[in-house]
């Protein structure tokens, strides 16, 4: 029986202690919030994989969170490594955490190099307290030139604006990756045809 193989994007967090990586990533996981001290240990996992059916297509977006490594050590290289999109998180009552966006924005940059970039300003419950305003971010968007490929509000506590960023990464995804998605679905199911090709005699003697 063939199984068709789901294609998988790495998603990686990324950001400031304390802006709210491991509230989204659990917001992901099982759609809760917790002000627990205890925040560090994101159900124990570091990454979660779910399954997104955009356009007709399906796509797991595979979701990775520091688990709180930023905070004794710089984040390794292999985190960021093959992440096909970045969600670059701040804290909206924060201009300290929105201040290191750019340095953050320079490590995707150079280590995941092939990642689409969101910026996420997160918190948006905190309506009198926000300090970074929209016209903050289209600034730093518009300095970026086409390095952003989207920006996006969320709220970790009221859940609000989650899932819709997921939700749009996963149709963007799949829109820049739709003709490698074509030719993935097109090889598992045709897997034996190409065997067939490479094994006729047809094939021996091309003489290319
Ligand atoms: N008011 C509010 N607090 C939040 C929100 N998201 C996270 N927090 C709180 O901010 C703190 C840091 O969150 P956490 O997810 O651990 O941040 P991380 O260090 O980036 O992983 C925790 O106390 C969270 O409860 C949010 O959307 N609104
Ligand atoms: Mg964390």
């Amino acid at each position: 029986m063939t199984t068709l193989k789901i294609p998988e994007q790495k998603v990686i967090l990324c950001g400031e202690y304390g802006v709210g990586k491991s509230s989204l990533f659990r917001r992901f996981t099982s759609n809760m919030y917790t002000t627990a001290t205890d925040r560090q240990s994101t159900l124990g996992l570091d990454h979660y994989s779910k399954r997104y059916h955009v356009d007709g297509k399906d796509l797991k977006l595979q979701l990775w969170d520091t688990g709180g490594m930023e905070r004794v050590a710089s984040i390794t290289s292999s985190y960021y490594k093959f992440a096909d999109a970045a969600i670059l998180v701040f804290s909206l009552d924060s201009p300290e955490s929105f201040n290191m966006v750019s340095q953050h924005l320079l490590d995707i940059v150079s280590y995941a190099e092939n990642a689409k970039i969101y910026l996420c300003g997160n918190k948006s419950d905190l309506k009198s307290l926000i300090q970074v305003t929209d016209n903050d971010m289209a600034a730093f968007c518009e300095q970026c030139q086409t390095l952003v490929a989207g920006t996006f509000k969320s709220s970790c506590k009221t859940g609000e604006g989650v899932n819709e960023m997921f939700s749009h990464i996963a149709m963007q995804l799949v829109e820049s990756n739709r003709s490698k998605f074509e030719l993935e679905k097109l090889t598992e199911n045709n897997g034996l045809q190409v065997r067939h090709f490479e094994d006729s005699e047809d094939a021996s003697k091309c003489s290319c």
